[in-house]
């Protein structure tokens, strides 16, 4: 069969909603972009983590430290879910971990941001998890299986973590102004990282074109933007928090909402390392990496004992 022959065989199967699986031949194009994708969810979730994590031992109680704890721990998981589909493509989790260590890998905008009080780590939860689950339900449709199988745990998990999130906020809401200032203080800073986490406008997307051919990504960033939007900016002011942009309304006619832009000049200049927590975001990674050398060190002299499978 010629490459192009097996390319429009590949498709065909793609368009009828079947799966690729790992031994299965595939476009380059298509591996490399899902490597790229696959790993650069796996490093937001291990990064993810560190912005509420920092909160555990502030948690107000030991209920809400409890449910933090879990809720990070999931985080950590998604990702090591994530590096094991990622190497179904042929790439090493020593490689991706390499690459996040050394700048070479991106991850999520909104962890360079700093969590600066309690109802930060609310937002996140509320507004993070489901600005996530809006993309992730999606992307459990795809048409990589390990990728799409991986999501249906992380869909399912990260419903509780909006969960944990909304309750957070109902509390604070219902509490003091001083607890409610602080809730729209975080909705301040929080709210144009969001809007970013979509991705830039469609018009200067330079991989949607194609993932969206290969139902790698099934909606593009500024329908999931607009989904987003129309799912949570009603939740949002019911509770009489202000949205810090006021061009934001729904246009009947159009049937969009409408915003103002967020900086895309920021966007870039964050997600190249330069936003306000990246170099303290990748040395605590390196840290961690470091100090936990040696448990991985003893768990492959384990293996090659033979003492674990
Ligand atoms: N942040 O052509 P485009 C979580 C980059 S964690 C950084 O539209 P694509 C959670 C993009 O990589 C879940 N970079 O790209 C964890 C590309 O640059 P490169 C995080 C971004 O791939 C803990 C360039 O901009 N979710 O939920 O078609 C606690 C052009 O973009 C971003 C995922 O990772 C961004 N936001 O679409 C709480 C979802 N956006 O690589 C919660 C999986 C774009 O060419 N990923 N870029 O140098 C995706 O769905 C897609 O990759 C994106 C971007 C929608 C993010």
């Amino acid at each position: 069969m010629t490459e192009e022959a097996k390319l429009q065989e590949f498709e065909a199967r793609v368009n009828r909603g079947d799966k690729v699986e790992p031994g299965d031949w595939m476009p380059e194009d298509y591996r490399k972009n899902l490597i790229r994708m696959i790993s650069q969810h796996a490093h937001s979730e291990i990064v993810g983590a560190l912005p509420e994590g920092t909160w555990i031992p502030y948690a107000p109680n030991f209920k809400r430290k409890m449910a933090l704890i879990a809720k990070v721990q999931d985080e950590v998981g998604h990702g090591q879910m994530l590096y094991k589909a990622a190497e179904t493509l042929g790439v090493s989790r020593e490689e991706m971990i390499n690459d996040l260590l050394m700048g070479r890998a991106t991850y999520s905008n909104v962890f360079n941001y700093p969590a600066e009080t309690w109802a930060d780590v609310a937002i996140i939860g509320w507004l993070i998890d489901g600005a996530a689950i809006v993309n992730q339900t999606k992307l459990l449709l795809g048409s990589y299986g390990p990728y799409a199988r991986a999501m249906e745990r992380i869909c399912y998990e990260e419903g509780f973590h909006l969960k944990q999130g909304y309750d957070a906020i109902c509390e604070m809401m219902a509490g003091t102004k001083n607890q409610r200032d602080l809730v729209q203080d975080a909705l301040n800073r929080w709210w144009w990282p969001i809007m970013m986490f979509f991705g830039p406008r469609d018009k200067d997307s330079v991989h949607s074109a194609q993932l969206m051919r290969w139902k790698v990504k099934i909606k593009s960033n500024d329908e999931l933007r607009q989904e987003f939007l129309g799912k949570f900016v009603p939740k949002i002011r019911a509770f009489g928090l202000v949205i810090p942009d006021p061009e934001l309304r729904y246009d009947e006619e159009k049937g969009e909402w409408l915003f103002t832009e967020p900086d895309w000049d920021e966007f870039k200049r964050v997600i190249r390392g330069n936003g306000p927590m990246n170099k303290e975001r990748i040395a605590v990674r390196r840290l961690a990496h470091d100090e936990g050398r040696w448990v991985r060190e003893a768990l492959e002299r384990f293996v090659e004992e033979g003492k674990m499978a």
